[in-house]
């Protein structure tokens, strides 16, 4: 798509932001010959980017930001905006062909095979499971390679249809948060609008960290809204400096800080009885804990000043009030009681369901009518029984056991880098007997271990959908070049392997145009594909849409389940409590290990340019620790606990706070002389509902390292 205008605009944007290398250019470039494709960043990003591919006689030049897509404004993030021009589009750092292992596990030798013998190898190994009855010994990982419609979900009917077991994705994310909103109101992927915060008159940003995880929506949305900005965070991170207020807090208190306020909130007369008589259930069983949380005790607790709490326990009962509920926020050993405990704070103040309020955990496909059944059909037959999913705090435990596993698959997943029990993972991967499949877009310390390597294509090279879980849009990821080598797209892997099995449903081979026919239809767009591509990003509803709405809540009570029976079955309690975690062990110190702000994940990890600016694996801690420890700046030392250790760089930083340190999580293990990254450190210790990780609770010693 030739598009004379929108290269003239680009041009005019890049002069006006004074990016003269990139406006000089794009400027040179001849302009017969030249095309501007707009498609979308499908990364795990609340931003989902719009970006513009610029091509000059036939080649793909250069990937920038779209600075007609409104949330962005016409910038990439930085990560990406290397990596997009790096790693992603360089014939020397792709997988390019299928590759059969030509050495032993973990040593990454590789002979190149065709498609052909590669979907026969699969073959050969996966149908005597299936005439045996042994298809749940094939396991599938998949999570955030890439989230676009298709790439991202479609493998899954194949997985499904085989009856293979799946390892919950969500489990080592943010299952344990949607789980208890779920309980709680019946649906976990309904958020705010982010358009009402024009109503608002506070915002908490809980347990999240923008700076890092949403560069644009945090430059562009939060920091321009001219009402306090809270945030709630045991580490002082970009956003929580920049905010009016930071609570930091210890982490796993946050359950407490919640009940606090909603004393502060009664005692101000700010307990919305109404909305609580009228849309919820069992408040008034919460009156005893609500009485115990006052200010001085809940100080005590949380490591706050009083002050401080009651400062932003007013403003936020008072409202209207937002929260963004952070993913991380639930990736502590009771994130499923924070979760309510919070959710009942909005409740209780009436910060829901009206302008300016209500809480942003994300905003999911279903409320844009993309049903789940559209992309992966509940009415594929299984062969045999359906086996259960597992847990990814399960995972290495199940690839050690022979007895479980005999061919494993992982796509769109990197877990030598992302997932617990690092050294344990290692050691079930090097299995002989266990033939594992990897498909991938470069070689990553995952796919070392693998027998077959299949090359994927990435969203550069084929058409799909991007549906952004803040903003309530739909983008078009559009094809900008042929897929590279022989990479195909994940969807199109599986179809091969699906027809080499000789498997007959017709939704194993939906075609791509089909697909995205149908979910757009379901958005209610009333363009097509076509039209999509040419706009980039559209916005779903006109008026701006307040959270639950119809007061309709999916429960057993139809009401909002503050006080809630079916949960009783996971083990948790009726009632969300005023919890706080323990402390951390003597001569310990908590790690925290969240997004990094130039890794995706793992992913953009190998990027030459990427790891100059990520710079030597560190754990950043407080000046009091290091104090402490006697430990200085740029010191090597040896972290470690029961789970694994590893050799890291002393950072002394104001981000940390006394007790607790930081490691960023996505390092590649391979890329550093330990061969570990922090997950050898994470056990998968599960949290309180729906075994999903609490990797910021791992504890860790400090020693210094010897010199030699
Ligand atoms: N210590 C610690 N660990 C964590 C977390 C934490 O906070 N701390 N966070 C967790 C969270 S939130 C998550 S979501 C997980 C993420 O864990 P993963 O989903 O495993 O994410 P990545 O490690 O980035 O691996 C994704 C892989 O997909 C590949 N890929 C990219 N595009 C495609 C494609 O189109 N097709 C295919 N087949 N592959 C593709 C990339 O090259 C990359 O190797 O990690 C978790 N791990
Ligand atoms: N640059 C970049 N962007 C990303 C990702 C990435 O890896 N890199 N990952 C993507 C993915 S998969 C996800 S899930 C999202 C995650 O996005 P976020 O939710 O922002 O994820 P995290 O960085 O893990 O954690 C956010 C914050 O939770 C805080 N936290 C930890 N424990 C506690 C606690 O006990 N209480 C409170 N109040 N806060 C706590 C951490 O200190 C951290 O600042 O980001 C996405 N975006
Ligand atoms: S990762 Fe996020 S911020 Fe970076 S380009 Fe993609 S959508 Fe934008
Ligand atoms: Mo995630």
């Amino acid at each position: 798509m030739a598009d004379a205008q929108l290269f003239v605009d680009i041009i005019e944007h890049y002069r006006l932001i004074q990016n003269m290398d990139l406006f000089q250019e794009l400027t040179s470039m001849s302009s017969n010959n030249r095309e501007m494709i707009k498609t979308t960043c499908p990364r795990d990003c609340y931003d989902a980017c719009g970006i513009v591919a610029v091509k000059d006689n036939g080649k793909l030049r250069k990937i920038m930001g779209d600075p007609t897509h409104k949330p962005t404004g016409g910038a990439l993030c930085g990560k990406c905006a290397i990596a997009y021009n790096g790693v992603f589009t360089d014939h020397n750092s792709r997988l390019l062909t299928p590759l059969k292992r030509a050495g032993s596990k973990g040593e990454a030798q590789f002979v190149a095979i065709s498609w052909t013998e590669a979907i026969s190898l699969i073959k050969d190994k996966i149908k005597p499971l299936l005439e045996n009855s042994e298809h749940s010994h094939i396991y599938h990982t998949h999570y955030t390679g890439t989230v676009s419609l298709i790439a991202g979900w479609y493998p899954i009917r194949f997985f499904n249809r085989i009856g293979a077991t799946e390892v919950d994705p969500d489990s080592v994310c943010n299952k344990a948060g949607h789980e208890a909103l779920t309980y709680m109101f019946g649906a976990s992927e309904e958020g705010f609008d982010p358009r009402t915060l024009k109503d608002a008159k506070c915002i908490i940003v809980w347990g999240a960290n923008p700076s890092h995880t949403a560069p644009h929506q945090n430059k562009r949305w939060l920091m321009q809204a001219d009402i306090p900005i809270i945030s709630i965070d045991p580490i002082a991170h970009a956003t929580a400096k920049a905010s009016d207020v930071h609570l930091q807090l210890k982490p796993g208190s946050d359950a407490a800080l919640a009940f606090c306020f909603m004393n502060i909130a009664r005692r101000e007369g700010l307990i919305d009885d109404q909305y609580l008589a009228e849309n919820s259930i069992g408040f008034e069983e919460l009156e005893e804990s609500i009485n115990a949380a006052t200010s001085e005790r809940t100080a005590l607790l949380t490591g706050l000043s009083v002050d401080d709490i009651e400062m932003v326990g007013k403003i936020y009962a008072k409202g209207p009030s937002m929260i963004w509920l952070g993913q991380g926020l639930q990736r502590q050993p009771r994130g499923g009681n924070v979760f309510r405990a919070i959710a009942t704070l909005c409740v209780a103040t009436g910060n829901i369901s009206k302008p300016g309020t209500g809480f942003c955990y994300m905003n999911g496909r279903d409320i844009r009518g993309i049903d789940v059944n559209t992309i992966v059909p509940d009415d594929l037959k299984t062969i045999g029984p359906s086996p259960d999913s597992i847990s990814h705090m399960d995972l290495a435990d199940a690839l050690l056991d022979k007895g479980r596993t005999k061919v494993f698959f992982a796509w769109n997943n990197n877990i030598m880098a992302s997932s617990p029990e690092q050294k344990k993972l290692r050691q079930g991967l090097a299995r002989e007997d266990l033939f594992t499949v990897c498909v991938e877009l470069f070689h990553t310390d995952t796919t070392n271990y693998a027998d077959l390597v299949l090359p994927a294509a990435s969203f550069l090279e084929f058409d799909d959908l991007v549906v952004p879980y803040f903003d309530l849009t739909v983008s078009a990821q559009t094809k900008v070049i042929e897929p590279m080598g022989e990479c195909l797209p994940n969807q199109e892997i599986f179809r091969k392997i699906a027809s080499a099995l000789d498997l007959q449903d017709e939704a194993l081979f939906e075609s791509d145009e089909s697909i995205l026919a149908k979910c757009l239809a379901a958005t209610g767009y009333e363009g097509n594909f076509e039209d999509l591509k040419r706009l980039g990003t559209v916005e779903l509803f006109e008026e701006t849409r307040l959270q639950f709405h119809d007061k309709k809540f999916d429960t057993p009570s139809g009401k909002i389940e503050i006080a809630c029976d079916a949960i009783i079955q996971k083990g948790m309690p009726r009632l969300p409590e005023p919890h706080v975690d323990q402390s951390t062990a003597k001569g310990k110190l908590r790690v925290i290990s969240p997004a990094s702000n130039w890794l995706m994940n793992s992913t953009y990890g190998n990027d030459a340019r990427i790891l100059k600016k990520l710079g030597a694996p560190s754990i950043l801690i407080h000046a009091h620790d290091a104090t402490r420890m006697a430990l200085e700046e740029g010191e090597m030392v040896n972290v470690n606990n029961a789970t694994g250790e590893l050799q890291l760089m002393i950072k002394i930083s104001d981000i940390a706070q006394p007790g607790v340190a930081v490691i960023y999580k996505g390092h590649w293990p391979g890329k550093d002389g330990t061969k570990a990254n922090v997950n050898v450190l994470n056990p998968g210790l599960k949290t309180d509902l729906a075994e999903s990780s609490s990797v910021h609770a791992i504890e860790v010693t400090i020693t210094k390292l010897k010199a030699v």
